[in-house]
């Protein structure tokens, strides 16, 4: 595996990468063209300019999170194959680019949902957390509204104010999706993508639908063990793969997380890795990445990891807002720098424990 971070890019993210570099034991990072917009097509050049950038920093661009999938692919409207072609463009320009690893997600209208981002711990950080009854009670058009103004000023993927102000208009264009159409709009775009991802070696990475349910009535399908192994089975190629968000198919109880893992042996190419709190079953904030900050086993998902050969990139995902530190909600320095190196010794125990059995 290789320890990566997410980066927003220069001019978007607070984090540089000068700062990265000197996290121990992180030798990547997972980054995007933030500026394009669903459906655009990436150019060579700019892709070009991105990789010299990471590179000159002493890095590796270990893969992308995200290209972002247009609506008319996940809804299967008519223009899709138009948009489907300029996504096939995009590989084609990263494959160039010697790029092989691309994050997706085919969540319809909200990206991850959260209904605080500045939860406060007992220690004073702050969080993102969630809380059914909020969402609940909240009109779905007003749900930008009432986080923006806790995004500390930046933009958050997913959240961008121009999809926000469009969110009437993407509710009526979802009325007639359910999950089986969602699915089989999903298979149609796989299908046509992958030669492309065959010819470059470009590994597909879906990243699972957060919280692990049905928001505001519309379909979510990438949320559990049954429907994420159709998946790989309804497009069985090892490019048609998985993002393991231990995060996000954790906000279910249900989805035993290490016993997930080692079903999708050899289908999960890229790791998000970090640990919830959770109050009750539809209450939870991120905690710290350590077991005992939260609810999961750590150990058992690394190993899970370590022991089905997972040799992609692994980021520590979100992390607590600590020491005074503004940035991106779930997106600073400190405690993500915290998260990996902790993530970092747990493997390195493994490797170890496996190598030299006491
Ligand atoms: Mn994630």
């Amino acid at each position: 595996m290789e320890m990566t971070l997410r980066w927003y890019g220069t001019g978007f993210d607070t984090v540089t990468l000068q700062q990265i570099r000197q996290i121990p034991g992180v030798t990547g990072v997972i980054t995007t063209l933030y500026d394009t917009q669903p459906g655009e097509v990436w150019s060579q050049d700019r892709i070009h300019a991105l990789k010299a950038e990471v590179e000159a920093a002493g890095l590796n661009l270990s893969g992308i999170e995200s290209v972002n999938v247009h609506d008319a692919i996940k809804v299967g409207a008519p223009e899709r194959d138009q948009f489907i072609a300029n996504y096939i463009e995009t590989l084609e320009n990263l494959g160039k680019e010697d790029i092989h690893l691309v994050c997706y997600n085919f969540m319809p209208v909200f990206d991850w949902t959260r209904t605080e981002l500045a939860r406060k711990r007992p220690d004073g950080s702050t969080v993102l957390a969630y809380t059914q009854a909020a969402v609940d009670a909240l009109d779905p058009e007003k749900m930008f509204d009432s986080i923006a103004g806790d995004m500390n000023g930046t933009v958050m993927p997913g959240w961008e104010p121009e999809r926000m102000a469009r969110v009437k208009e993407l509710f009526a264009l979802y009325k007639d999706i359910d999950d089986e159409k969602l699915f089989q709009n999903l298979v149609y775009f796989l299908e046509k993508i992958m030669p492309v991802c065959n010819k470059y070696d470009i590994k597909m990475a879906i990243h699972p639908d957060d919280p692990a349910w049905s928001v505001f009535g519309l379909p979510r399908i990438i949320i559990n063990k049954t429907n994420i192994l159709r998946l790989m089975k309804a497009v069985d190629d090892v490019h048609n793969g998985v993002t393991f968000c231990s995060g996000s198919y954790g906000t279910s109880l249900a989805n035993d997380l290490p016993d997930m893992i080692r079903s999708l042996k050899g289908r999960i190419h890229f790791a998000h890795v970090r640990n919830l709190k959770f109050n009750a079953p539809d209450d939870f904030e991120e905690a710290a990445h350590l077991s005992s900050d939260g609810t999961f086993d750590m150990y058992e998902i690394m190993r899970a990891l370590y022991e089905t050969g997972f040799e992609g990139p692994i980021r520590p995902d979100h992390g607590r807002m600590i020491w005074g530190e503004v940035a991106m909600p779930g997106y600073g320095l400190y405690d993500r720098a915290l998260g990996a190196t902790y993530l970092n010794g747990l493997w390195e125990a493994i490797d170890k424990s496996h190598k030299r059995p006491l």
